[in-house]
């Protein structure tokens, strides 16, 4: 699939400031640590959940795709190049029943909500995927995982003579479940309400996950090796992923609701495929929350990015707003989270206005600080404002340059006003 145009990134100048850490640090969720992720030097491969098209993009998703795009302006800021994909989960259960639901064809409500998100991730400026590819162009990396998964004794299918579907043993594969530290009672739970199939007769362990769905009536499937069918959810990421990024790329990252099942089980179809690891780092973005529960598709209870367009909020008024919080808390949407938005563009724009400044100041090197120490967006936005108080307060001639923090504002934080 195409994924949708890029923003300018200014280029900054290279940071000489030997204080300043030159790597990004994020948290782990593996290693329950922040980390230094991305090479030292050269590229570092992301690999991005991306959305079922349905009901996108809501502030959610948002805030998810702006926690990576933060890090990957981090990283390019160090002067690394960065291979970045993300998957359209384009054929799955919730899509299908959404589609039944609403009388639309499965395709055209696909279509139809991936054009709606390239538009909103385009507005807000998010650096689009290099590989942007959907279940439904990744068949054959699918049915090649599940038969190398096979060939080591590790996919099976159930014993049931209508559906005899494809299961992967998630639990035979070493180190299952040490990523998200989770103990059996608690992934038991937790697969169960992530569209898990626990109780399915015929299967070896109540965790195993179904890579490959046998073809049923109404529904869509396709031909292949491993017999007529449709993908299963986490070998999709994986297979998308290894085709991509090779083996042991730099972080896989998604919403903090995907690290059990989905993570660990694309970790360990990974390990199982490679006998490498499969990401270096987890990184997990807090849940956004309207009315008092995490903003779902499923719930209903939603704001969209598209929607406040449509109410003429600015893109970057809505991007300063999610930027307002750090990517490891939850949080929750309130309405005059936009006035607030509003009210620092406002001043922030004012500020890049003003003539005046200092050809040097510290702005560039806080920036860097900030955002290199995971991600600190909330540090950032404070850094900003105090610079723009000072300017617009008239002590112009004594503070940082507009043009210079413009363009670090531009390009670390994806944020620009004229
Ligand atoms: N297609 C799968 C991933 S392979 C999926 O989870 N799709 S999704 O449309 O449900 O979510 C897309 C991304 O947004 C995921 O990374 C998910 O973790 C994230 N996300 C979903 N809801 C929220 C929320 N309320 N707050 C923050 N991130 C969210
Ligand atoms: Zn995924």
């Amino acid at each position: 699939m195409h994924a949708w145009s890029a923003p300018r990134v200014p280029n900054l100048p290279r940071n000489t400031n030997p204080e300043i850490d030159d790597r990004v640090r994020v948290w782990d969720t593996e290693s329950r640590a922040l980390k230094a992720v991305g090479p030292a030097s050269g590229t570092a491969g992301l690999y991005v959940c991306g959305i079922t098209p349905y009901d996108a993009t809501h502030l959610g998703h948002a805030f998810t795709y702006l926690t990576f795009d933060l890090l990957q302006r981090a990283w390019r800021d160090l002067g690394l190049d960065v291979s970045y994909v993300q998957n359209i989960t384009d054929v799955d259960d919730p899509l299908l029943e959404r589609a039944n639901q609403t009388g639309q064809d499965w395709e055209e409500l696909a279509a139809s909500q991936v054009e709606l998100f390239r538009a909103d991730m385009a507005a807000l400026r998010i650096l689009p995927p290099e590989h942007y590819i959907a279940a439904t162009e990744a068949l054959d990396l699918v049915t090649g995982t599940v038969e190398k998964l096979e060939a080591k004794n590790l996919a099976y299918q159930v014993k049931d003579e209508t559906h005899p579907d494809w299961y992967f043993r998630s639990d035979a594969v070493e180190g299952f479940g040490e990523m998200s530290h989770l103990n059996r009672d608690e992934q038991l739970v937790e697969f169960a309400d992530k569209g898990g199939d626990p109780e399915r007769p015929g299967k070896v362990d109540a965790l195993d996950s179904l890579v490959w769905r046998m073809a049923r009536d109404g529904e869509p499937s396709w031909p292949s090796p491993l017999g007529r069918g449709r993908p299963g959810w986490h070998v999709e990421c994986t297979a998308i992923a290894q085709r991509y990024l090779g083996a042991d790329f730099s972080v896989q990252g998604g919403g903090s609701d995907l690290a059990f099942p989905h993570h660990e089980m694309c970790a360990a179809v990974g390990r199982a495929v490679t006998g490498e690891r499969f990401a270096d780092a987890y990184v997990h973005v807090g849940m956004v929350a309207l009315d008092g529960q995490k903003m779902s598709k499923s719930l209903g209870n939603l704001e969209l990015v598209s929607r406040l367009r449509g109410q003429g909020i600015a893109a970057p008024v809505i991007r300063l707003a999610l930027l307002t919080h750090h990517y490891r808390t939850d949080w929750e949407w309130f309405a005059t989270d936009i006035d607030k938005a509003q009210r620092r563009a406002d001043a922030w724009a004012a500020a890049f206005a003003s003539p005046a400044g200092t050809p040097t100041g510290p702005v560039l090197d806080d920036l860097r600080r900030a955002m290199r120490d995971d991600l600190n967006s909330p540090e950032a936005l404070a850094i900003v404002d105090e610079w723009s108080a000072a300017t617009l307060a008239g002590d112009g001639e004594d503070v940082q340059s507009p043009t210079q923090v413009a363009e670090a504002v531009d390009a670390l934080l994806g944020i620009s006003l004229n």
